[in-house]
């Protein structure tokens, strides 16, 4: 297969591929740019291993190393700068890089892995490597790490053919072309992000990049500039909801809509935003199949508001018959999680489907509704926590005789973890205890209230019940 970032050089040279509002590539610009960035990358022997980590925000600077890795035939291992320095080199062993590419304002003094900064590798003489390398549907484009309710951190192998899919499927399900214009405020080390830049390449679209999530400067890109799309995950929604109806302001006239996904929303802010003339369109997926597989139509998402859609075209869906669990069949779907094939093999079901751990329900004509989890993640603005992962982290604390972490909703954040504690010592502090999980744990996984307890509660069988201490704080009883 011809060379994505080659090939749009030929077929829209003149049209601007990424802009931050600032600094701005056109697709010749761009396979200039990323062949003389792989070559710098090969002159610094950075491209000795088949994976390269990249660290970064969402910057025109992180988007062109991940091209100038995938242009030289590499996979990218996508790390969240949102998690710890543990949590990190666990990634960066596992997927046995030797090399981490990092923004420069970013701290990797802890990181256990050589690290080059974007400005080192801007610096560097170039080496040329073969001047036109193909891309392969069956070859890992990119890897994201996605955590579970038992053992370590796994990392979804995504290959060409996985986000070539995904992106054809969005297309005809959105109509999406050449001539729209995505700003992509999700974070490009998801695959909501990096979704976004794939399907900049095979549309040949303009990305409009903005470096962290300020909602009120996205309010005003989505008003001046001629945005068409954007993604976003239910805490972005109620944020540029929020401002749209204090000020009345409406989005510049191509705008098209909001392409909603990542986790649940409630049907009153659906309904807000249609009052308000936001086009949301609901959609389900996951690391795991590169983005949606599940979405509404722009002449659906009014009529089936609460529902996350209709398979896209060429996946298939089905319940499980006992316990309604959400299973796949897609071109998106990942071939497996990176060294680990019998962990793949257990989310995979006799007959060939995937298991996504999500619980729904069809209706009559096959719209899809999305019930929740069948296990005990939470998921607090878009970000997955896993209970037991945050216990773990709790393990050797010497204050702590034991944890047990559970979700309750929240405002703010849709879900937060909080924790209940079983103390060595009465006079222990909520403090103590969130700072000793901040040195661990991503901050976003720190448990956000503790309660001490002297017991907790457990079945028959000794299995921790966290319906039970979720009813005691609904009743008041901590
Ligand atoms: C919500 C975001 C933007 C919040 O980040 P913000 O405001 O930039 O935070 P910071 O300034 O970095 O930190 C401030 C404090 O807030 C804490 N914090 C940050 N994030 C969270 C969080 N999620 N939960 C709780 N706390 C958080 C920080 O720790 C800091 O606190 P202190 O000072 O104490 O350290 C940010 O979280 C964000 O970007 N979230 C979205 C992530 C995302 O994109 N998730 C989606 C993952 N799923 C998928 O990609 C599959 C679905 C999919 O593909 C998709 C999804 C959406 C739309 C479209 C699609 C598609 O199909 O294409
Ligand atoms: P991730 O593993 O970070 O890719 O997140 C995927 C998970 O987010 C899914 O397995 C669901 O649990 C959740 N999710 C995504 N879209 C929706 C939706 N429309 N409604 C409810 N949950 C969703
Ligand atoms: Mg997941
Ligand atoms: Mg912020």
């Amino acid at each position: 297969m011809d060379n994505w970032i080659k090939k749009q050089a030929t077929l829209a040279g003149s049209r601007t591929a990424i802009t931050d509002g600032k600094q701005s590539l056109t697709f010749a610009q761009l396979a200039k740019r990323s062949d003389q960035l792989a070559n710098k990358l090969n002159d610094l022997s950075a491209l000795n291993n088949q994976r390269v980590a990249i660290l970064t925000n969402n910057s025109v600077a992180g988007y062109l190393i991940a091209m100038a890795v995938l242009n030289s035939g590499h996979t990218i291992i996508w790390l969240n700068r949102r998690l710890s320095a543990t949590e990190l080199n666990y990634q960066l062993a596992d997927s046995q890089v030797d090399v981490c590419l990092y923004e420069d304002r970013l701290n990797v003094s802890e990181l256990k892995c050589r690290t080059i900064s974007f400005s080192e590798v801007n610096f560097a003489s170039e080496k040329a490597l073969p001047k036109h390398l193909e891309f392969d549907l069956e070859t890992a484009a990119s890897v994201m790490y996605t955590s579970g309710t038992t053992g370590r951190p796994k990392g979804v192998i995504q290959t060409f053919g996985n986000h070539f899919n995904s992106a054809m499927a969005s297309a005809l399900n959105l109509g999406v072309t050449s001539a729209d214009e995505w700003i992509c405020t999700v974070p490009i080390f998801h695959i909501s992000g990096f979704s976004i830049m794939m399907r900049g390449l095979i549309y040949g679209m303009t990305v409009r990049l903005v470096s962290n999530f300020d909602e009120e400067e996205i309010h005003q890109i989505l008003v001046k500039e001629p945005i068409t799309m954007i993604s976003v995950v239910p805490y972005m929604l109620k944020k540029l909801l929020a401002i749209k109806q204090k000020t009345g302001d409406t989005y510049n006239e191509k705008f098209r809509g909001m392409l909603l996904g990542g986790g649940p929303i409630d049907q009153e802010t659906l309904q807000q935003c249609e009052k308000m003339q936001l086009p949301v369109v609901q959609s389900y997926g996951m690391t795991e199949t590169c983005s949606q597989i599940v979405a509404l139509s722009f002449s659906d998402a009014q009529r089936h508001i609460g529902s996350s859609g209709k398979p896209l075209f060429l996946t298939q869906l089905r319940l499980d018959e006992k316990t309604s669990e959400i299973q796949l069949k897609t071109p998106a779907l990942s071939p497996g999680y990176l060294g680990q094939p019998e962990k793949y093999a257990t989310k995979i079901t006799v007959d060939g489907w995937f298991k996504t751990g999500d619980v729904g329900r069809l209706d009559a004509e096959g719209f899809l509704y999305v019930d929740g989890r069948s296990d005990d993640m939470i998921i607090s603005g878009g970000e997955n926590i896993f209970p037991d992962e945050v216990q773990a982290a709790y393990a050797q604390c010497p204050f702590v005789s034991d944890i047990a972490v559970v979700g309750v909703a929240d405002d703010k954040w849709q879900q937060k973890p909080v924790a209940f504690v079983i103390p060595n010592e009465q006079t222990l502090l909520a403090k103590d205890l969130s700072d000793y999980g901040r040195q661990r744990l991503a901050h976003y996984k720190v448990p956000k209230n503790f309660y001490l307890i002297n017991e907790f509660p457990h079945n028959a069988s000794g299995k921790l019940q966290r319906f039970k201490l979720r009813e005691m704080l609904d009743k008041n009883e901590v």
